[in-house]
């Protein structure tokens, strides 16, 4: 016996309450009959690109002996990834 799954939306592991799937699989004849559980667990795919914020920044710097390339500017960025575990991560 084989046990086809219809979907009727799209799986979305990052938005999905759950990454599971559990059902029930029943078989009948006249007299008798049994049960099963099925499980399907849903991985995460690398579909959603890092974000960062702001995207658009501004800041000042000053002209003159002590200024480098490790003068901080600007305020720091914040950047996120909704994806789960490694294709969350990101430098
Ligand atoms: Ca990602
Ligand atoms: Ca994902």
């Amino acid at each position: 016996m084989i046990v086809c799954v219809l979907l009727l939306q799209v799986v979305d592991f990052d938005t999905m309450p759950s990454p599971e799937f559990n059902f029930q699989v029943r078989v009948e004849d006249p007299d008798n009959s049994d049960s099963g559980s099925v499980r399907i667990r849903v991985t995460d795919v690398n579909d959603n690109a890092p974000v960062i914020t702001p995207e658009y920044d501004t800041a000042t710097l000053t002209e003159g002996p002590g200024t480098g390339i490790d003068t901080p500017v600007g305020d720091p960025f914040d950047a996120i990834d909704i994806d789960s575990g490694e294709n969350g991560q990101f430098e």
